[in-house]
């Protein structure tokens, strides 16, 4: 971390010389090479704990001068998971960390580089807009003191952070079983902003959501990798594991966070599944689905098409144009929890991706994409589940 210090000059103006450039704190990430000149920083991005993943960023700058121009570099960022993304991709700043906004940034081929003139003299920067373990504290409460969810069960993490699963309905017999689990990539801060969503909708009792709950049960994990997250990873657990490559072997060791989730899920049983995550490098919401199971069934095919259908429908901040490509029949990874859920369960099984950079259907030059529009979103697909729980199975 490299101290501020000022010079004077003869007429006493002061000339900055190096900056305050920190990230101890919650999902923070950044190593600084060199903060001496403020229109030169050079920075680059960790690496996850025992992976070579990296791309999430999250650090504090202290000591800027306001007004004057300001320079930073992430000097290794064609070497992150998912280098093509970098390309119209804009940084995310804020300086109270609430109010999150996009800073024009330019990827050179080998780092990623943006400016600014600071209204004031400490700003945060990420690659997202960070949801805090405090905020998910308080989610959790919300969640059990007003949106009448309960406690089923409580996973732990490989470093031995809570993993809530909370059931909103009584778990009678011949309620569907809708899932939605959340942010197995810990850098995927959009996944616990859309979980925000849906805890806000299920305060807001409507005729909708009614309808939803008088025949299903939500079962709720919004944060699958709270270890992750705290230590600024982009994709693994704090024994360098892809959660989302370990749902047809998880260990109690190595994975027990999936390993929970999937003991939850025998318990409780699964009529519908939904895997919430962020995507670098596509500017758009989309799906993922099981089209590649060996099991895969015409009445999963014919929910993907009816969810998409209806979601597109609903609003401007989902397609169907863009995505992952299909796969191929019978040659799906199972090791994916929406591969390894649909086969397992049957039931319509998506992964759903929101972006890190903005919907290009929709811009917001101010925000690109954002928590709250995640939480929109999130509302957006409970309207989805009302209309279609009486089919789901
Ligand atoms: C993705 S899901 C990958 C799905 N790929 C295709 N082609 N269906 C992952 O885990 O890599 C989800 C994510 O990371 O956001
Ligand atoms: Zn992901």
């Amino acid at each position: 971390m490299a101290l501020s210090w000022h010079l004077r000059t003869q007429d006493s103006s002061v000339i900055q010389t190096a900056l305050s450039v920190t990230c101890d704190f919650d999902s923070g990430n950044i190593v600084v090479l060199d903060a001496s000149s403020p229109q030169n920083v050079q920075l680059a991005i960790r690496p996850d704990t025992r992976s070579p993943h990296f791309q999430w960023f999250h650090f504090k700058v202290d000591g800027m001068q306001v007004g004057e121009p300001h320079a930073f570099s992430l000097t290794n960022a064609s070497e992150s998971s998912y280098n093509r993304a970098w390309t119209g991709y804009n940084a995310a700043a804020s300086y109270d960390q609430k109010t999150w906004f996009r800073i024009p940034s330019q990827f050179d081929g080998k780092a990623l580089n943006f400016e600014l003139s600071p209204e004031q003299p400490q700003i945060w920067f990420a690659y997202f807009e960070p949801y805090s373990r405090e905020r998910h504290d308080g989610l959790i409460d919300q969640a059990l003191n007003k949106a009448g969810t309960e406690l089923l069960a409580t996973g732990k993490s490989v470093e031995g952070r809570d993993i809530p699963l909370l059931r909103k309905g009584d778990g009678a017999p011949g309620k569907r079983k809708i899932w939605i689990i959340a942010q197995q990539h810990p850098g995927e801060h959009m996944a616990e902003w859309f979980m925000e969503g849906i805890i806000e909708r299920l305060q807001e009792n409507d005729p909708e959501l009614e309808a939803l709950l008088a025949s299903a049960d939500l079962y709720l994990i919004p944060h699958m990798n709270p270890d992750g997250s705290f230590h600024g990873h982009l994709r693994t657990n704090a024994q360098g594991k892809d959660l989302n490559r370990a749902w047809q072997d998880s260990t109690a060791e190595l994975s027990p966070e999936v390993y929970f989730a999937r003991e939850q899920m025998e318990k409780y049983g699964v009529d519908m599944f939904l895997d919430v995550h962020g995507d670098e490098e596509i500017p758009y919401v989309f799906t993922a689905a099981c089209e590649g199971n060996p099991g895969y069934t015409e009445q999963q095919k014919a929910l993907e098409a009816d969810f998409r259908a209806r979601l597109s429908g609903l609003t401007k901040d989902f397609q169907t144009r863009y995505g992952y490509p299909k796969g191929q029949p019978g040659k799906a990874n199972m090791n994916l929890a929406c591969n390894s859920v649909g086969e397992r369960y049957k039931c319509l099984s998506l992964t759903l991706e929101m972006p890190f950079k903005d919907n290009d259907d929709a811009p917001d030059i101010v925000t690109g994409w954002s928590g709250k529009r995640s939480m929109q979103l999130a509302r957006d697909v409970l309207t989805v589940l009302g209309q279609m729980v009486s089919v789901l199975r």
